[in-house]
């Protein structure tokens, strides 16, 4: 049996209809000392943050576990999955968004991965919320391209993303997510996301390369609903400090 409820994703719905802004940490199982974690935990305690993704592109599963449990511990945001793969599933945390690299062609990704998840979702009492993914060049080859083998999208053929955006959501993905994969140079350029939350009814999640406040609030007025935030806030755990949400 799989969870029925959907209180994390009607949450997002709430505040998207209300036009209120989320903001995630995401935080990488393989980069994270556990050591310093708890001064993190503390940081993003004190933040504006209203969740925290877990996850990487990596294949190992590492410290998820002991990860989410630290987190739980501290914090009171939902944690939410965000697997580069079946692997890194755990039944420890609340929700996990259950991607589809719909930007490529690769089956392992549009399908393959899903169904090998099957068997660890199941009973995993996971809410889980499935979300169009796709991978948008953001001038740098980023480790979700080498991991999926698959291409990002040109920011040159922007109805061609929207396109694949809207059939995402008539495939039935609840979410969509614009990536320029973590630690990219550029992040999905506003006049693309603009585009795409105008022509899509369900929440607009923007990630990869946003590494200012200033970044942030250009996004979300270009249409994000939930933007996550990685490399920044490693290379600097001030990088929230000061920041509200609109
Ligand atoms: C990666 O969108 C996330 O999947 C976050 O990217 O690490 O560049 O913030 P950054």
């Amino acid at each position: 049996m799989f969870d029925k409820n959907n209180n994390i994703y009607s949450e997002i719905l709430v505040a998207k209809n209300e036009n209120r802004k989320l903001l995630a940490v995401l935080l990488d199982p393989d980069k994270i000392e556990l050591e310093s974690f708890e001064s993190q935990v503390q940081k993003i305690k004190s933040s504006a943050v209203t969740h925290i993704f877990i996850g990487g592109s990596s294949m190992h599963k590492s410290q998820i576990d002991q990860i989410i449990a630290l987190t739980r511990k501290s914090l009171s945001q939902p944690i939410i999955l965000f697997p580069g793969d079946p692997c890194q599933i755990s039944d420890k945390a609340d929700a996990i968004l259950f991607l589809s690299l719909i930007s490529g062609r690769n089956p392992d990704f549009l399908i393959g991965h899903q169904v090998t998840a099957i068997s660890k979702l199941e009973n995993s009492g996971l809410e889980i919320i499935s979300t169009g993914y796709l991978l948008i060049d953001g001038s740098k080859q980023t480790a979700v391209e080498t991991v999926s083998n698959t291409l990002p999208m040109e920011i040159s053929n922007p109805n061609l993303i929207v396109h694949t955006a809207q059939a995402g959501v008539l495939l039935g993905n609840k979410l969509i997510y614009l990536e320029a994969g973590s630690g990219a140079n550029s992040y999905v350029p506003a006049p693309i996301v603009s585009n795409v939350s105008s022509k899509i009814p369900v929440p607009l999640i923007v990630g990869g390369g946003i590494k200012s406040h200033q970044d942030i609030f250009k996004i979300y007025q270009a249409g994000a609903d939930l933007i996550v935030i990685g490399t920044a806030f490693e290379n600097n755990p001030n990088f929230f400090d000061g920041l509200i949400l609109l």
